[in-house]
């Protein structure tokens, strides 16, 4: 429709290595990511882990040496696909695996991630990687919080959406980046919002937010700010 390239020197880049590429698609080519992609502002290439196969079974993982339960994604499928990844690609980017384990992603890694200009993401399945991916490759552990997923897929997309979001000309129109570094300090916005109807279902949006007299707006939605959460602790 009516989108215009924003002019850039070179994309960013995202390679994916994972056992379930098509969890991407719709991520990948809907709206604030999709028009990224689309104008050439960000790169994703999605590696089916499957590819580089210990065996014409497609194997991948593993039990466990010692015993316990499940199964680890095998170090030789990951090691020799990093590789390629690397290969395809002048920039060998950085190396990041997501896993429960890993210190905890946040808007500060983000900016941190967007400096680096090519990204590989490792998403695990099962109960983890081998160690000897983390003594080879060496990557950057990576979570996304105290909670238990399937996989990490769905980290990568976080960390693919978050770092799209700040690469300049992403967020086209619709929010500038005047807002967005205001929303970074101050979190999200705080104060209560409203669209059209002005009436719905017996409520009324607040008579001030009509009345046109923007400092007296911005007054009240600072008096109906909540006091600052306590800083996180790991
Ligand atoms: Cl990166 N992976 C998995 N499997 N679970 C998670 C996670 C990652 N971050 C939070 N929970």
């Amino acid at each position: 429709m009516n989108e215009v390239p924003e002019p850039v020197d070179a994309p960013f880049r995202f390679d994916v290595l994972t056992l379930f590429p098509p969890l991407f698609e719709g991520f990948l080519t809907e709206s604030i990511i999709g028009r990224a992609v689309r104008n050439g502002l960000v790169e994703v290439k999605l590696w089916d882990l499957r590819q580089w196969a210990v065996n014409r079974f497609g194997q991948v993982d593993d039990r466990p040496f010692g015993g316990g339960p499940g199964m680890l994604l095998m170090a030789p499928p990951v090691v020799e696909g990093v590789n390629a990844i690397r290969d395809d690609f002048a920039d060998p980017g950085h190396l990041v695996m997501l896993t429960p384990s890993g210190r905890r992603f946040d808007q500060s890694k983000a900016r941190e991630f967007l400096t680096r200009k090519r990204l590989i993401l490792l998403c695990g399945r099962y109960e983890g990687f081998d160690h000897r991916v983390n003594e080879i490759l060496g990557p950057e552990t990576v979570s996304i919080g105290d909670y238990v997923l399937s996989g990490g897929e769905v980290p990568a997309m976080v960390i693919i959406d978050s770092v799209t979001r700040l690469v300049p000309g992403a967020l086209g129109d619709e929010t500038s980046p005047l807002d967005e570094s205001f929303h970074d300090d101050r979190r999200l916005v705080e104060y209560p919002q409203y669209t059209r109807p002005r009436e719905y279902l017996g409520h009324s949006v607040p008579e001030i937010l009509l009345s046109g007299d923007h400092a007296k707006i911005a007054r009240w939605r600072e008096s109906l700010r909540r006091p600052s959460e306590p800083p996180q602790t790991q």
